[in-house]
This record gives C-alpha cells, structure tokens and sequence, in this order.
C-alpha cells in the first residue's frame, strides 16, 4: 500500500468509527432583541425572554412591588435571538450533525445561515434537525425569531366560531400559567428555555432506549429492552448492555431492535416508607467492529404499579397497588418552582423533593397547568420513592381539536412520553387539570351565550382529545404499564355525590365553597387528589416582595397584590374569625394564617387516613409556589416551610393516631401505612394546661399492617367535670419500632383559655437547641432566618424538646398563640 492511500485509508476509518459527540451551544455568546430594535443585548441561554430584559435593567423585578403590572408589553412583542459559532474542519467532517433545541418557548422561526430551517409551534416539543448542509467551515449564525404567542394565539382564536374561556391561552402549546393563575401573577415570556445542542454523529446512533418490563417476581425480572437505532449504513454492529454483547444486523433507516434482559434476584423499588428506593445502573453501548459509536445509560427501577378500581357497595375503588400491596397514597400537587422555569435549578428540585420525603409522602401530581417537568425532577422522585402523577399539560379551560392541534399533541405526547417512561417513579399519565369538570360545572357556555351546536362541538373536541387522541398516542408510545391513562382530574366535579364514591376528587367545598373545615370528615373521598386551604408565606418571603425596605403591613399594596385569588384575603379572614382570635399586627396575622391552614389542613388528612381503606389517597393542593405568595402551598417560594409542611409531616407519619369525635365519644384511631403487623401499647391521660393529670387509661392491642382502626372509645361522660377549655388529651401509642403521640384539643383555638408560658431556650451547640415551657405552649412559633427541625408545635407544661438547626443563630425569637390573644 502506498503512503497516500494509507493515509487515505486511515482518515476514512477515523471518520467512520468516530464516536458520535455532543456540543452545547446554550454556553456560546447570545445576543437577543425585540425585533422592532436595532441594538442587540446580551442574553442567557436557556432562559427567557423577561430574565434576560432584568439583567439588561430594561425591566425591574416582577416579582418585587407592583411590578407585574409594568411589564405587560412584553407579552405583546416579537423577540430575536441570535449567535455566532464557530465550526471546526474536524466537525464538519462528521457524516451527520443535528441541531436539537430541546425547548422553544414557543413560536419561532430558526435560521442558520441566513437560511429557514424550521418554524415551532410548541413549547413541549424537542427539534431536531439535520444540518449538515448548512454548517460551515468558521463562523455560523444561529437565529432565532420569536412571535408573540398573545398575538398568534387570537390569530387561532378568530377560526373558532364561539368564545373559548381564558382566550387565547388553551390556544397555544404552551405552559398555561405563566398567563396567571389564582396563585400565580401574569408573566406571557417567549424565549430558548432548554437547552441547545449540536449533535455530531457517524454510521449510526442510539435515538431512544426504552425499557418493557415483562414479568416482575423476586426470583427474576424480565425485560426487554427496546431501543431504537438511526443507521446511515446497514451492516452488522453490536448492543452491548451492561457488558453483554448482542449482535445484530440493521439497515439504513430507523431501526427498532428489542434486546431480552434478565435479572436474576431482583432488588425492588419501593415507594418512601415501605424500603428503599433501589436503582439498578444501565449502560449501553452501540458498536462496530469492536469501536464504540453511541452510548446511553440510564437508572431503572423495578417495581409494579396498578391502579385497581373494583366496584363494591358504596361505587368504586380507586387505589394504586405497588409491588403487589396496596399503597395508601400521601402527598401533594406541584406546580412549577418558578414562573420562570429555566432559572430552577437542580439543587432547588432535589430540596423540594426531598422536603417532600421528610415529610413522610409517597406521590406528588404534576399539575396540568405547568411543564412536563425537568429531568431532574424525575431523578430526585426515582432517588426519593416518590410516586408521580403526571398530567398532560392542559388545564381548567376548554380545547381547540382541529387537525392542526391534534397533530402537534401528538408530538408533544410522543416527546415526553419517550423521554420519561423509564422513570420508575412515573404512576399514571392523566389527560388535563380540571377540563370534565370545567365543560360540565364552571358555566362558561351560558357565560359566553354558546348556541346547542357549539357546546356539542365543545364535548366532541374534548373526547376526541383526552379520551381518543391522547390515550392512544400514550399507548403507541409506552412499553409498560399500558393502562394507567386516566382522562381528567377529577374523574367528577364535588358539587355531584358521586365524586366521593369513585374516581379521584378535587374537594373544594372548603375554601371555594366556604364550608367549615369539619366538613372535611363527611366528605371523603375514594381518593382525593386535591383540597386545600391559602395561609401566608414565610416572613422572609413576604420581606422579598419589596425592592426597598419592606412595609409589612396588611394594607400596603404590595402585600395586598400578592395574593392572587380575587376573594383571597376575605376568605382567610373569614376562617380566622371561627377559629382564632384575628391579630392586626402582621407577624401575629401572618403567624395565625399559616397555623390556620395548617389546623384545616390537618382535619382534611386525619379524615381521609382513618377512612381507609374507602379512602385510598390524598394529595393535597399545593407543595410550592412559583413566585412569593399567600397560597395554598405548604413550602414557600424561598423553601421555607410554612407551619403546614410541619403539619403535614406529622400527620403523614406512618403510625398515626387521630381522634373523632361524636355525639357521645372520643374515638381513637390508630393508623399503620407499614407492611407489618403492629403490637401496640397506648397510654392516656388527660392534662390540664398548668401540667396536673386529671385522668388516665392505657391498653394493648394488635394494629394490622396496612389498615386504620378504631383503637379506643372514651365516653364524654368520663369528662364531663372538667373544664376542657383547659385540658388536652396526650395519647402516647408504641410498638417496638414507632411511637406515636397526639395532643388532642376539645375547643377550638379561640375557645381555649391558654395561660401565659415562660419559653426557654437553651443553646445546647451552634446548631441545636433546646426548648421548655412551664405550663403549656401552644403552637410554639421559633423566628430566625434558618431551618428549625421542627416549629409550629405544641408544648406541654414542664416538657423540653430538642430542635436542630440547618445555620446557626445569634438570637432566636420565640412566641405562642398566647401571643395573640387580647387580654
Ligand atoms: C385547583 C387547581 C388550580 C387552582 C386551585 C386553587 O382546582 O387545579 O387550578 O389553583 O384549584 O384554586
């Protein structure tokens, strides 16, 4: 062989077993514009249009005063981005290159070179293009031109020949609350909110990997591994999975290849609570001739997953079976951690999701009115055994169903469907948010004047949706657990009866319908997937609506645009009449809003837990908020925990005790979500709030795993000569591996005659403390900027209890509902 052709020969074999290879084009220099200007600006990739006009100071904080409202018009302009990149000959000589954008917020027109590649019109689709042809030697401009989605979205509004709620938001592909919610402020953005990628790829590649689990048992588990491979050339080439070589043949094309894979002695996933989460690592290889071309890995899970619905005499079940035992569901719904969502970083997903854990929860909706979440999400609820209830992203309006529409769901669908199948953690896929409910019960076809045919059309658009086009993409698309689609959330709105007898159920007579927070222990539900009660955020949050130095007052107007519920201060207001004395000062307001969600919050869980097994989950509305706010969510925009996420904590623990009451009795409860049998002692006693016990009781009994029981009955007459504005009941229940206690108060809050406590505080090192009362304190309430194991808790008379902090503190303030009395 002469030198040439050697040489020739060599620079062929390299091109051709080069290794295909990633480039991330979001860290290169981006400039962005409106399109009406001349000047280009510096910009952030990925982020958002309204992140890079604050950094340019072109806009002030939204989020800060009453800034919303200033920065409207963005929603109405067109916005250009753009850079330039530079290519090396090594690059280009790569047999294929692709530009993925694995997010553009929404509709745009990309140009490179000059040239128009592709215009999008969904912000939940990934791009993928090959531009080979178009890439060059040096520098290349990369553009792109965002339209207003505002704008484009009345354009589709006017084909339609009625009013379609929320116009033009259901419209456009794009994540509905950034155009306000009744916790969210209105933020319209437009911009590249992933990232961006060159793709360098030779004879073939690995385009997706899916994981079927075939048969799960503890002596093995069968998969089957389906990947599909894009191949420029036929030939013969090797799979290798986690050191396992298979050969196969593929042609030019896309290729699907199923690989068989056993497990011998399988490890199980476990949800939080029942075990360890485990995760087997997997690693795959595409080769040729022993040279490795693509790779993909990923975490998997083996666990099974049913959602059982059986009928019976009072309707239907509706519970998740995992691993084969029903699972009592206990969590919450999320909406998105910012109204922002590019700037949400990894550490912010793993805290919430681990705050999640530490609260004692096992599932988590993804409301249908944000994003299909980032992947670091699924990661920390795999890591966490936290169970997902995944909404398609579609809420509380109706939807447009024409041919165009369809088929970009469709895409969208088979995007995030292929890259989140894998997650152990994914329970069930639902339709939308709210939209049965919203087309039977909200009104809007009288509110808007739809003749007979256009309501027709409104429900032929909405089962052609959610109950055709949807389910049966989902189903194309997955390879395991083929029949968890559940249409809409709720299956049936709460002003019908049989909301409470089957399917999932949006409970909210509280708050929207005003009822008393004692409703909730008759309306139980098979499953409640949402319920819930506003309180107000941290004071450090509150402290970060302002710019300047805060006002923190009820009536300043800052703190007033922050709630964004039209009745929200009135309804809060309302409810602290019943139960509490209401303070004027705005940390004893803001101290009572958060005890009083917490305290409504509370009977709603207790209720549900003891109706097991009738009742066989509850997630409650919300987890976090998007911005600071006076919500629904138990954690607030900083992270911190408001008092409910330390309730929730304790009334999600695994054995609980709960007391109902009736006419005649205190009922005790005693609830065990384990997988084992409990041998339980419990003892009793009635405490007035100076520390004297008034009367005692005690028993031991067997509590099944697995189920709720009525443990104990005590007859009111047992009490009748107390004074039981002053006592407390303390339950103390114990097993070998848990205790448990409650304090259970007979009066309301306002109702107790609480006498004035001496808290001290003891600094036992920088970062634990110990805290003790002489008579009792109620709802003890540690102020500092830093994370308190546990607060918002009652102490009786002479106790102490230890408390760990995350930072250490100079001084830490202290008060009780005492505080708030006016004596
Ligand atoms: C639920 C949710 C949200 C809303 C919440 C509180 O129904 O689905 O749309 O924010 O109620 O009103």
């Amino acid at each position: 062989m002469n030198k040439t052709i050697f040489f020739a020969f060599l620079f062929i074999q390299n091109v051709i077993f080069a290794q295909s290879s990633e480039r991330d084009l979001s860290s290169e220099n981006w400039q962005f514009k409106n399109s009406k200007d001349n000047k280009w600006l510096p910009a952030r990739v990925p982020g958002t249009v309204h992140q890079d006009l604050m950094n340019n100071k072109i806009i002030q904080d939204p989020f800060k005063d009453e800034n919303e409202k200033k920065v409207q018009w963005i929603e109405n302009e067109d916005w250009d981005y753009q850079t330039s990149f530079t290519i090396s000959s090594k690059e280009v000589k790569n047999e294929n290159v692709n530009l993925i954008f694995n997010g553009l917020d929404t509709f745009s027109e990309i140009y490179l070179n000059g040239k128009l590649l592709k215009k999008t019109d969904n912000m939940f689709r990934i791009w993928e293009i090959p531009v080979k042809q178009n890439l060059k030697v040096g520098d290349n401009l990369l553009q792109i031109k965002f339209k207003s989605a505002v704008n484009t979205g009345k354009e589709f509004a006017k084909k339609v020949p009625f009013t379609m709620p929320e116009s033009p938001r259901s419209f456009v592909r794009k994540a509905q609350y950034q155009f306000g919610w009744d916790w969210g402020p209105r933020l319209v953005t437009a911009g590249i909110w992933k990232n961006i990628k060159l793709e360098f790829w030779n004879n073939a590649k690995f385009d997706n990997i899916k994981v079927e689990q075939k048969n799960l048992s503890t002596k093995r588990a069968d998969l089957n591994i389906h990947t599909s491979i894009l191949a420029d050339r036929e030939g013969k080439y090797t799979i290798v999975i986690n050191d396992k070589p298979n050969q196969v043949q593929l042609k030019k094309g896309q290729n699907q290849i199923d690989i068989p894979f056993t497990i011998q002695n399988p490890k199980l996933w476990q949800p939080n609570g029942w075990g360890e989460a485990y995760l087997y690592d997997m690693k795959l290889s595409l080769q040729k001739d022993s040279k490795a071309l693509s790779y993909k890995s990923l975490k998997l899970g083996l666990r099974t997953v049913e959602l059982v619905q059986q009928k019976d005499e009072k309707g239907k079940s509706f519970y998740f079976k995992v691993n084969g035992n029903p699972l009592y569901i206990k969590g919450t719904n999320w909406i998105p951690a910012d109204s922002f969502s590019p700037r949400i970083t990894k550490e912010k997903y793993q805290k919430l999701i681990k705050d999640s854990k530490d609260a004692n929860m096992n599932m988590i909706r993804i409301w249908g009115g944000g994003i299909y979440e980032d992947d670091e999400f699924y990661k920390a609820c795999d890591e966490n055994g936290i169970l997902v209830w995944q909404d398609f992203m579609f809420a509380g309006s109706f939807y447009p169903a024409d041919e165009t529409f369809l088929n970009n769901v469709k895409e969208e669908v088979k995007d995030q469907v292929n890259r989140l199948q894998n997650h152990p953690s994914i329970a069930l896929w639902c339709g939308n948010n709210e939209i049965d409910e919203a087309i039977v019960n909200w009104g809007y076809q009288k509110q808007f004047k739809y003749s007979k045919n256009d309501s027709i059309q409104v429900w032929k658009d909405y089962k052609k949706l959610f109950h055709d086009v949807i389910p049966n993409t989902l189903k194309e698309n997955l390879t395991t657990d083929k029949n968890i689609y559940w249409p809409s959330s709720p299956s049936i709105g709460w002003g019908h009866k049989e909301s409470l007898t089957e399917g999932d159920s949006h409970y909210w007579g509280v708050w929207w319908g005003e009822q008393p927070f004692e409703i909730y222990n008759e309306k139980v539900g098979r499953f409640m997937s949402e319920y819930g009660f506003q309180g107000m955020p941290t004071l450090e949050t509150a402290k970060s609506m302002f710019s300047g130095t805060p006002d923190l007052n009820l009536q300043n107007t800052t703190i007033k645009a922050h709630e964004k519920h039209g009745r929200g201060w009135e309804i809060i207001n309302e409810y602290m009449k019943r139960d509490y004395q209401t303070p004027t000062d705005f940390i004893k307001y803001n101290y009572v809003s958060q005890l009083l969600q917490a305290r409504g919050m509370q009977i709603a869980i207790e209720a549900h837990r003891r109706s097991r097994p009738y009742n066989m989950g509850t997630l409650y509305w919300q987890l976090n908020d998007c911005w600071p706010v006076v919500s629904w969510s138990s954690i607030d925009y900083l992270g911190n925990w408001k008092a409910f996420h330390y309730q929730a904590k304790r009334s999600f623990e695994p054995l609980l005790i709960s007391v109902s009451e009736t006419t005649e009795s205190y009922d005790i409860y005693c609830i065990n979500d384990l997988l084992e049998d409990l041998q339980i002692d419990s003892k009793m006693e009635l405490v007035d709030f100076d520390g004297k016990v008034l009367w005692g009781a005690g028993a031991t009994s067997k509590l099944l795993a697995n189920s709720a029981e009525k443990h104990l009955e005590i007859k009111k007459e047992n009490f009748s000569k107390f004074d039981l504005s002053k006592t407390v009941l303390k339950i103390v229940v114990g097993s070998n591996s848990l205790k448990s206690e409650k304090l259970f108060f007979f009066k309301k809050p306002k109702d107790l005659k609480l006498p004035q406590p001496t808290i001290t505080i003891k600094k036992l090192s920088p970062t634990e403390i110990e805290i003790s009362t002489d008579v009792l304190a109620k709802d003890v309430y540690l102020i500092g900027d830093t994370h308190f194991s546990d607060n918002f808790f009652d102490l009786l008379p002479n106790t102490s209890r230890k408390i760990n902090l995350t930072k250490p503190l100079e001084k830490i303030e202290v008060m009780s509902l005492w505080n708030t009395l006016k004596n």
